[in-house]
């Protein structure tokens, strides 16, 4: 009789063990069963069991007692390996995410390239000039061979300010103050922003960067010219670009250049960015005019020169394939994000 129960208890116990889901619930199940006062073993009466059982009848109450401990331990400890497994996947890291934290600015693709011709440039022995975006009539035309009422004045239609000022149309002005403050010989590069009351559309702003340069020496040729021009174009691009040289006319210059690019956005298909040409406008030169030399007080008998204006805006848009000049100052950092 007693044997029977013990069983129905211990299974009882086991079924209870094994549904138990949490470590409170165990100690519960403990008390019940295990309990030295009201437990469900404590409260089998010894002193019924006839004195010739009562060993084998202790014996077996054991036996059930430490099944069910047993139960409890190992049940017990599943709860603590759960409970320390919870625990290391709480705390898990992966120490190979990059950082979190505030996103890292960069500089303007601008700026990025403006950075690499002047390092290219200085290595090559020019100095980097910088000068007023407010200028004189003297510095943006006069001194550059461009007398009032001269045609080339319409060239680049100009924002006039009060008091016969300007917005400078181009760099060039900054060859001439590099002229009259550092004398020849000289070799300078000067990055700028100008301003044209022009109308925008893919490849015009009316507020562009250009990088003027300028080298003045005894025995300055075309050749010479055009080493600088091949030297910086494949340090910008690093690789092969197709390009053609034509006459072009700027009163500064004698005999004057056009360089153009074929357009790397259409590969000289044709788009609205080289207007249907397959050719972009980007880095006029030629050699400095006899005019310009002496209005800045250099004696074009003993010195000659070659200058260039490269049209710096235009340079990143054919790096970088952007077909639209608008998108660079446009200030979205959706598109500045990316370089
Ligand atoms: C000039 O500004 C001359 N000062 C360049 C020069 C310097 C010639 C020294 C000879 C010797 P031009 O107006 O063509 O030239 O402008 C030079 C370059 O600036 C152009 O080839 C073009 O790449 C760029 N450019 C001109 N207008 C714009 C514009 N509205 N928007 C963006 N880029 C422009």
């Amino acid at each position: 009789m007693i044997e029977s129960n013990l069983a129905a208890l211990a299974d009882a116990a086991k079924g209870r063990i094994a549904a138990a889901t949490t470590p409170a619930e165990l100690e519960t199940i403990r008390v019940e069963f295990l309990g030295r006062k009201g437990g469900a073993l404590a409260s089998i009466d010894m002193k019924s069991v006839p004195a010739d059982q009562k060993a084998a009848v202790g014996k077996m109450l054991n036996t059930a007692k430490q099944a069910i401990e047993a139960l409890l331990d190992a049940r017990t400890s599943d709860f603590a390996s759960a409970a320390q497994a919870a625990r290391l996947e709480s705390e898990w890291l992966d120490l190979t995410v990059p950082p979190t934290g505030p996103r890292r600015g960069s500089l303007h693709p601008l700026t990025q390239i403006q950075n690499e011709i002047e390092d290219l440039f200085v290595s090559l022995g020019f100095t980097v000039l910088d000068g007023p975006e407010v200028e004189s009539d003297e510095h943006n035309f006069d001194a550059l061979n461009i007398p009032p009422d001269h045609p080339a004045r319409d060239m680049q239609d100009t924002f006039w300010l009060d008091g016969g000022w300007l917005l400078r149309t181009h760099t060039s002005p900054v060859q001439v103050r590099g002229m009259r403050k550092l004398g020849p010989p000289l070799r300078m590069i000067a990055p700028g922003r100008v301003f044209r009351n022009e109308e925008v559309d893919a490849s015009h702003e009316h507020t562009f960067y250009q990088l003027e340069g300028m080298m003045v020496d005894k025995n300055v040729s075309v050749a010479n010219l055009l080493y600088f021009m091949k030297t910086l174009l494949s340090a910008i691009f690093k690789r092969d670009v197709t390009v053609r040289l034509r006459p072009g006319y700027f009163p500064f210059v004698e005999p004057g250049f056009e360089l153009d690019i074929q357009c790397l956005i259409c590969n000289g298909a044709g788009c609205p960015v080289c207007k249907q040409s397959g050719w972009v406008e980007l880095l006029p030169c030629g050699l400095v005019h006899p005019n310009v030399l002496r209005r800045s007080n250099i004696d074009p008998e003993e010195w000659g020169g070659f200058a260039f204006g490269l049209g710096l805006t235009r340079l990143v848009m054919m790096r970088y394939a952007i077909d639209d000049i608008r998108q660079l100052q446009g200030g979205d950092l959706r598109f500045l994000r990316q370089f």
